[in-house]
């Protein structure tokens, strides 16, 4: 239905296939609201990786290859867009890969879980207990899996459960469109970029950072700069626009 020649063939294209997967109900419907603040941030960087983005997914690396027990959390969007990009950053970080949902139903832990699986990921399930601090579903986590973790990345991720896994002394990697979000101020570190871009940066860096530059990069980490850098970028493209 989408022509090839469709100037914003990649965007329509993976609306449609977001708009399937909310219809399976892997995604959820509000899922698809947040793809669309996603995308018009993604606008703003020019549906690009920035050099900065570049570095702080390469620091999100050496945190998974410097932790003990690092945990890559998956909601609905992340497996719709991402569940192969995520098996294979799994194999090249060793991270468990653990489903936790903000709209949890447990026919949706399946659908993602058998989704991921299908990919190629080794999927850490079983009984989630509710063990965060949290009013909402996303309190629900294994007690060996993520409530486990000294490194937790989650992809596409609204604030408060970032800062409570902050608060319960985690280093936390979000990655996450806007540079404003609570998410984004309250992890470790933020790679503003799209997900399918930053996980194979991520997974690249896994396989090919020696231990020494991991320690520098974790050395170096400061995520005011790093979100500093993504505003600016977007500020100077939307200067150039106004221009
Ligand atoms: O599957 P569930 O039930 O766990 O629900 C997942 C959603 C995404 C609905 C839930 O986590 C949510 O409501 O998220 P928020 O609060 O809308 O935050 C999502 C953030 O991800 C926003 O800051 C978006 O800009 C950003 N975002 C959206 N799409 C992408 C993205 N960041 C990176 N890549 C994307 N493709």
């Amino acid at each position: 239905m989408i022509p090839r020649d469709h100037p914003r063939y990649t965007s329509l294209v993976t609306r449609e296939h977001l708009a399937d997967y909310a219809r399976l109900g892997i995604v959820s419907w509000e899922g698809l609201i947040a793809h669309g603040r996603g995308e018009a941030f993604d606008y703003l960087l020019g549906e690009k990786t920035s050099e900065s983005a570049r570095r702080s997914a390469q620091t999100a690396a050496a945190l998974l290859r410097t932790a003990s027990h690092p945990v890559i959390s998956v909601n609905g969007n992340t497996a719709a867009l991402a569940a192969p990009l995520i098996a294979h950053l799994q194999k090249v970080s060793g991270a468990l890969v653990e489903v936790n949902l903000f709209h949890r139903t447990p026919d949706r832990v399946r659908q993602i879980e058998s989704l991921l699986q299908s990919a190629g990921a080794a999927v850490f399930s079983g009984e989630a207990e509710r063990l965060l601090p949290l009013s909402h579903d996303r309190a629900f986590c294994r007690r060996d899996g993520m409530y486990a973790a000294d490194v937790v990345l989650v992809p596409l991720e609204d604030g408060d459960r970032c800062g409570v896994l902050a608060a319960m002394g985690k280093k936390v990697i979000a990655i996450d469109l806007n540079p404003l979000s609570r998410t984004s101020n309250m992890a470790t570190l933020t790679v503003v970029d799209e997900v399918t871009r930053a996980l194979p940066v991520i997974a690249d860096a896994c396989s090919s950072l020696t231990d020494e530059e991991c320690g520098d990069l974790v050395a170096k980490l400061d995520n005011k700069v790093f979100l500093k850098e993504a505003r600016n970028e977007m500020k100077a493209r939307l200067c150039h626009a106004l221009d």
